[in-house]
C-alpha cells in the first residue's frame, strides 16, 4: 500500500525540463517537487548579473508551469527570510515541512554540488536515490569505457561513436553522410566577404523576468556585466521560437562563417541556444534532428548541419565526459607553469587590442560571446600571456550566461589553457596576430598593426605568440603539429629573436594585474 508520505523531488535550476528522469513517471499526488534559489548557488563566484537573473527566471517559469500542470511545488526563494543558503539546508528544511519517505534526485551537473549531494544519505534520516543524467547522449560510464584504455582521448573519435550511436548524419552504408565525418574546413570562410546576419529575436522581459531583474540589481549590484539588454528565452515556448528562428534564418550560413568575426557584430550566425540548453529547456539531440532536417531539405548545406551537430554531439558531450572523468584534478591542473595575474581590462574592457575591447564589451553587454572569440582572442591571449589557470577560469565562469563548471571547465582548463598536459587537445591553441587578422576585421582600425612584429606599436598577439613558443620549447618541439614552427624559430637568428623577446616583456609589463572582488566575494 501507498504511504501518505510523500517522494521528495529536489530539482536544480539547470533541470527544467519536465522529461527529467526523476520528473517523468512519477504521480503527481504523491510527488513534491523543490525548487531552491540558495546564496551559495548566487554567490560561490559573482556571476554576470544577466545569468543569475536568467536562471532564477527560468526557475521561477519553470515552477508555475509545473503548478499550472498539477504538481506541488514547493519553490523557495532567495528572499525567504529563513532561506539556508545552500542546497543541503533547504532539503533539510523541506524534510521538515513534508516528512518525504525518500529522496529523488538527478545527479548535479556541477562536481562540488554533487559532492554535497552524495553526503545526503548520512545527513538525512529518509532514503536517497541519485539518479542518472539522462538527457546526455553519452552516460558517464559509457564515456569512462570508451576512454579507458585508450592513449589518447580525442573528441573526433568520440564524435563518431555519437553519430555512429545515433545514426545522425549517417548513410544507409554505414559511412557519414556526404562522404566525410567532418568538413571543418569548410568552416572558415573569412568575414570579409559579404554577410548579413539576420537579427536574432529578443524576448521582453515579463513580470516574472522584470522581478528577478530588479532582485539582482538590488542584492548583486556589484556583479560584473549589464541587465540592460537582458533578452534572454526564459521559457520553453520562447526557447523554442529561439530555435525555430535558427533553422529558419542562420543555419544555412552558420557553417561557412563558424569561425568568422566582426566587430561590433555579436550574434553572427551562431545558434544563440547555449544558456537554453544548458538550462535544460531545449534538448540537444532534437535540435542535431533538426540540423540533419534542414539539410535534407536542401535548406542547410551539409558543412552548416555538420558543423552545429559536432558541436552538440561532439564537443559539448565529450566536455562533459572529460570533466567528470578528470575532476577535481582538472581544476588545478597548470601543465604550463602559468602564473600571471589576469589583467584588469578583462572585467573593464580597457585595452587598445580592439579584438579584445570587442570581445570584452559583447561579454558585458550580453554575457555572451562567440566561440572563436572565446577560443582565439581571450583564450589564446590567455594561453601566450601565460595568465594563471585558476583567475581564468573564474573569468570565464563568472562572465558567460551558459557557463556551469562542466562545461566551462574542460574549455578553458584544457582546451585554451593547455593546462591539462594535452589530454583534451592535440596541441595548444597559440597563434599570432595573423590568424586574427585573417578571420575578422579587428586589425584595419586596431591602435596596434598587425603587420608589425617587435616594434612599439607591433601586435602583441605576434610577440607574446613567439615568446610562448620559446618557453616551452621543450614540450612541444615533439609535438608533429608544432615541432616544425621551431625552424622558422630558428631561421631568424638571435638579435630577431631577442627583438621578439624583449617587446613581448615590454608588453607585458604594462598589463596591470586585476584587482581583487571581481570574481569572488572576499
Ligand atoms: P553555437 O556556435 O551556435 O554552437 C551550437 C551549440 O554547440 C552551443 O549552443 C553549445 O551548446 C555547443 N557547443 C559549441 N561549442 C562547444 C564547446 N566547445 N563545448 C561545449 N559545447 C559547445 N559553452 C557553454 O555552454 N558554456 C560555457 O561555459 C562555455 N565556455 C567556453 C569557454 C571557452 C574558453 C570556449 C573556447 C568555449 C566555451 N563554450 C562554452 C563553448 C561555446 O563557445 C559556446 O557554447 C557557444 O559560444 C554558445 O553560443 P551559441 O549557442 O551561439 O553556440
Ligand atoms: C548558477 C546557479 C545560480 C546562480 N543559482 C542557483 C540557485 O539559486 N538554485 C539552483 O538550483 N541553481 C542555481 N545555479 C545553478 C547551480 O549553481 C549549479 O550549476 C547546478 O545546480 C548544477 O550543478
Ligand atoms: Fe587584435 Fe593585434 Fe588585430 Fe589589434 S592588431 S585587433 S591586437 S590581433
Amino acid at each position: 500500500m501507498a504511504s501518505d508520505k510523500p517522494i521528495l523531488v529536489p530539482v536544480l535550476g539547470d533541470q527544467l525540463t519536465r522529461d527529467l528522469a526523476s520528473i517523468r513517471g512519477r504521480t503527481k499526488d504523491d510527488t513534491v517537487i523543490l525548487m531552491m534559489e540558495v546564496w551559495d548557488e548566487a554567490t560561490y563566484v559573482k556571476h554576470h548579473k544577466q545569468k543569475i537573473a536568467l536562471i532564477f527566471s527560468a526557475m521561477r517559469h519553470f515552477a508555475a508551469e509545473l503548478e499550472d500542470a498539477g504538481w506541488t511545488v514547493d519553490y523557495v526563494k532567495l528572499t525567504d527570510p529563513d532561506n539556508a543558503g545552500s542546497f543541503t539546508g533547504e532539503v533539510a528544511r523541506a524534510i521538515e515541512r513534508h516528512q518525504p519517505r525518500a529522496i529523488q534526485i538527478v545527479e548535479a551537473g556541477e562536481w562540488r554540488v554533487q559532492q554535497a549531494i552524495e553526503e545526503w544519505p548520512d545527513k538525512f534520516d529518509c532514503e536517497v536515490e541519485i539518479l542518472t543524467d539522462d538527457r546526455f547522449l553519452c552516460s558517464l560510464s559509457e564515456f569512462n569505457d570508451w576512454a579507458e584504455n585508450r592513449k589518447t582521448l580525442r573528441m573526433e573519435h568520440f564524435y563518431r561513436e555519437m553519430r555512429r550511436k545515433t545514426g545522425i548524419l549517417m548513410a544507409d552504408d554505414g559511412k557519414p553522410e556526404g562522404g566525410e565525418w567532418n568538413y571543418d574546413e569548410d568552416n572558415r570562410a573569412s568575414p570579409k566577404e559579404d554577410m548579413d546576419p539576420p537579427a536574432r529575436p529578443l524576448f521582453e522581459p515579463d513580470e516574472i523576468t522584470r522581478e528577478c531583474i530588479d532582485l539582482v540589481e538590488e542584492k548583486f549590484g556589484d556583479h560584473f556585466g549589464s541587465l540592460e539588454n537582458f533578452g534572454w528565452p526564459v521559457t520553453r515556448d520562447e526557447a523554442e521560437k529561439a530555435a525555430d528562428a535558427f533553422f529558419a534564418e542562420r543555419i544555412e550560413k552558420f557553417g561557412k562563417f563558424q569561425d568568422a568575426m566582426v566587430y561590433g557584430q555579436d550574434d553572427l550566425y551562431h545558434s544563440m541556444l547555449s544558456t537554453s540548453i544548458n538550462l535544460g529547456l531545449l534538448d540537444p539531440v532534437e535540435l542535431c534532428r533538426r540540423a540533419e532536417q534542414a539539410y535534407q531539405d536542401g535548406k542547410a548545406p551539409i558543412n552548416s548541419a555538420e558543423g552545429f551537430i559536432r558541436q552538440l554531439i561532439g564537443w559539448r558531450e565529450y566536455v562533459r565526459g572529460f570533466y567528470w572523468r578528470f575532476m577535481p584534478d582538472l581544476e588545478s591542473n597548470n601543465a604550463l607553469n602559468a602564473q600571471r595575474a589576469l589583467p584588469e581590462f578583462y572585467w573593464t574592457g580597457e585595452t587598445d587590442m580592439r579584438c579584445l575591447a570587442d570581445s570584452i564589451r559583447s561579454t558585458k553587454e550580453n554575457a555572451h560571446a562567440h566561440h572563436i572569440q572565446r577560443l582565439m582572442v581571450l583564450g589564446n591571449f590567455a594561453l601566450i600571456a601565460g595568465l594563471s589557470p585558476r583567475e581564468v577560469q573564474d573569468w570565464y565562469l563568472v562572465v558567460y550566461a551558459d557557463a556551469y563548471q562542466w562545461v566551462e571547465l574542460p574549455n578553458v582548463a584544457a582546451m585554451i589553457l593547455y593546462a591539462d598536459g594535452g589530454k583534451l587537445a592535440s596541441k595548444p591553441y597559440a597563434a599570432s596576430g595573423n590568424y586574427i587578422n585573417k578571420m575578422s576585421n579587428y586589425c584595419s582600425d586596431c591602435t596596434y598593426s598587425v603587420s608589425k612584429k617587435t616594434e612599439e606599436n607591433a601586435c602583441p598577439f605576434n610577440s607574446l605568440y613567439w615568446r610562448f613558443m620559446d618557453r616551452h620549447r621543450d614540450r612541444l618541439e615533439s609535438n608533429p603539429r608544432i615541432g616544425r614552427i621551431y625552424s622558422n624559430w630558428d631561421r631568424m637568428g638571435e638579435e630577431k629573436q631577442q627583438a621578439y623577446l624583449d617587446r613581448a616583456e615590454s608588453f607585458l609589463d604594462t598589463l596591470e594585474p586585476a584587482q581583487d572582488g571581481w570574481a569572488r566575494n572576499d
